[in-house]
């Protein structure tokens, strides 16, 4: 029997060699990603495991995908509750500037413990198909019909995530034909592109090209975890591989690491067939897949998080020194004025570290492999989308991330009482 945590293991595993076989400068860049911690932990041989044991870290990946329906994000949700992956927080890109057309979530363990064994994660956005500002009634009909027809997922492999869930696990063979068959719906797909489809749908938004434009869906990108974000983006550049023109997230600084710093390099053209609107098949190529890497940081409480929003709307480089002496400088500083999460291990505090996304980061990286943005029609009233019309969508509960951390920090209080406070 492989029990859930072994198959979300063996699936985040599965995928990173799939996609190092077929996007090399991933392969770069997770070797690039070893050297680093491995040199990290050298020089900082106490402090290195301090949000997280190696093992963790050395194993940890996020990847993305994105799909066309209510639908389709149904089944997505039933597929990785077979490996004990659950949807938290919502995502809504179209705030960013500019927008991206898409609601997003990300799947994960909710729990320490699983979060622990493995904390595979996949940010999943669905194209917001309803929202006038970017489609109108005549594509939204086209876009629907065409996203109904194609099923992205195999009804057995649907059946076998049921059977995981339910059951926490798989026996063999089952197990590793559930890992195949979900790695395998997401590997780039190598059917003729339908081009007077593609290319009309790219007008408007390559988002929607990205993902109304083909039958199928794949991963667009994986990212291992970095001790040094700031080290590895100057490692990659001296290689010559070129990556997006900053870090995202929090500043550079000598404070305690909090939320998420990430980094991407650009999708490169790899070839595609197109079959066009005369019958003829031409060669052509698509950029879809790219690379991201992340360092991740304390989570921060609602009120740490406000404190965080306001810095990096007034600062988001710390070039004018707003970040020293208004955010927390220490972990002292960040429990004393309530703003990060903390649990006890064996008696000492131990910061919980922040699992989720931010959506200005997000929107960011999602542009890593378009080539041009997607504008709002001006005066035009968007669709309403939130956590609560997502649940319905999905037929499960959306968790609220702030409610995973706050219990997560109560549990380790009950574990060690009078412990969880210095
Ligand atoms: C998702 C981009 C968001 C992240 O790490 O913030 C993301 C996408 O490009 O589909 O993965
Ligand atoms: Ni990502």
């Amino acid at each position: 029997m492989a029990e859930i945590h072994e198959l979300r293991s063996r699936f985040a595993a599965a995928l990173s060699r799939m996609y190092g076989r077929e996007v090399p400068a991933y392969a770069t860049l997770v070797a690039v990603t070893e050297a680093v911690n491995a040199d990290f932990l050298a020089a900082h041989p106490d402090s290195a495991e301090h949000l997280g044991s190696i093992a963790r870290v050395t194993a940890e990946r996020h990847g993305a995908i994105r799909v066309g329906t209510p639908a389709e994000m149904r089944d997505v949700t039933i597929l990785f509750a077979g490996f004990g992956m659950h949807p938290v927080g919502f995502y809504d890109l179209r705030e960013a500037t500019p927008p991206v057309p898409v609601v997003s979530t990300a799947f994960r363990p909710i729990d320490a413990g699983e979060l622990d064994r493995n904390p595979f994660r996949v940010f999943t956005s669905m194209l917001t198909t309803a929202d006038r500002r970017f489609f109108d009634a005549d594509l939204q009909r086209r876009l629907e019909g065409f996203l109904t027809r194609r099923r992205l997922f195999p009804d057995v492999l649907l059946s076998l995530a049921r059977r995981s869930a339910d059951d926490n696990g798989l026996g063999e063979p089952d197990a590793g034909r559930f890992v195949e068959l979900a790695t395998g719906v997401f590997e780039l797909s190598s059917e003729p592109v339908d081009g007077g489809w593609y290319r009309e749908l790219e007008q408007v938004s390559a988002v929607a090209a990205d993902i109304g434009g083909v039958t199928s869906t794949h991963i667009n990108h994986l990212t291992p975890r970095v001790l040094d974000i700031d080290d590895l983006y100057a490692r990659m550049q001296a290689r010559g591989i070129a990556m997006i023109d900053r870090i995202q997230g929090p500043p550079r600084w000598d404070g305690p690491a909090v939320l998420l710093r990430q980094t991407s390099f650009r999708a490169l053209a790899e070839p595609r067939r197109f079959a066009e609107p005369d019958g003829s098949i031409s060669d052509g190529a698509l950029r879809v897949r790219f690379g991201e890497v992340e360092a991740r940081g304390i989570a921060l409480t609602p009120a740490g998080r406000e404190l965080y929003d306001q810095l990096m709307t007034a600062d988001p480089s710390n070039a004018n020194g707003l970040w020293d002496g208004r955010f927390p400088s220490t972990e002292d500083e960040l429990e004393a004025r309530g703003m990060a999460y903390f649990t006890c291990q064996d008696g000492t505090r131990r910061p919980i570290v922040y699992e989720d996304f931010l959506p200005r980061s997000a929107a960011g990286i999602f542009r890593s492999n378009l080539d041009t943005d997607t504008s709002a029609a001006a005066g035009v009233a968007g669709a309403a989308y939130d956590r609560g019309w997502l649940s319905q969508a999905v037929g499960r509960d959306v968790h609220d991330p702030y409610e995973l951390y706050r219990q997560q920090q109560e549990l380790g209080q009950q574990r060690y009482p009078g412990e969880a406070r210095r």
